[in-house]
């Protein structure tokens, strides 16, 4: 599925993050940034050892050993990946819901588009974010996801952003909810 916005265009597709040939992948990495599962083992794995050198640099020199803050975004480049650059986040865990988790996975999808715009980037591939390990309900995620993304298309026109769903169930869920959205737009 594709809409048009604001000169831009979102996508809705069924694959794999890892083998997509695009300015920027996103990763749903945790704070450590050292890898782990899901996602961001397939990033890893797919990257090569050398995203993790440069992710630990950046921990070092960047964050002076901290951890990447729930709803902050960094980048680095690619390496072995058919993307030029990865765009690693931290999604939140979902707790319930009264724990700003709505707000922090928009802030994911904000601040992962903002640093894409400044690097003058044009087409990116978001993973669905906190879905898994993290345990966020994926139709809250949907809704949250795509509406933060249109918010942000309609201030900046910015080329190509695509939603990359794993399972055919969570392309199904990502579709109800984008067609919800676009009879508001
Ligand atoms: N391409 C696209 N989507 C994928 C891929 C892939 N290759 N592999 C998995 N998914 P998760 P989280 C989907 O658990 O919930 C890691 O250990 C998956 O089906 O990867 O944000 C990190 O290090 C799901 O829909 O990320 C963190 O510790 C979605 O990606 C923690 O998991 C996100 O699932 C982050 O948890």
């Amino acid at each position: 599925m594709e809409v048009e916005i604001n000169r831009s265009t979102l996508t809705l597709m069924r694959g794999d993050i890892t083998k997509q040939k695009r300015d920027a992948i996103v990763n749903a990495a945790n704070g450590t940034l050292l890898g782990g599962g899901g996602v961001d083992g397939a990033i890893h794995r797919a990257a090569g050892p050398e995203l993790l050198e440069e992710c630990k640099r950046l921990r070092k020199e960047v964050l002076k050993g901290e951890m990447l803050p729930t709803g902050d975004a960094v980048i680095t480049k690619g390496y072995l990946l058919p993307a030029q650059y990865v765009i690693h986040t931290v999604g939140p865990v979902w707790q319930g819901g009264d724990q700003k988790e709505k707000e922090l996975l928009a802030n994911c999808y904000k601040n992962a588009l903002g640093l894409a715009s400044e690097k003058g980037l044009q087409s990116i591939s978001f993973p669905s974010i906190s879905t898994g390990v993290y345990r966020f309900p994926i139709e809250l995620a949907s809704k949250t996801a795509l509406s933060t993304i249109i918010g942000f298309l309609k201030k900046h026109p910015f080329g190509k952003v695509v939603m990359t769903l794993f399972s055919e169930e969570d392309y199904h869920t990502y579709q109800s909810s984008l067609e919800e959205l676009i009879k508001e737009i």
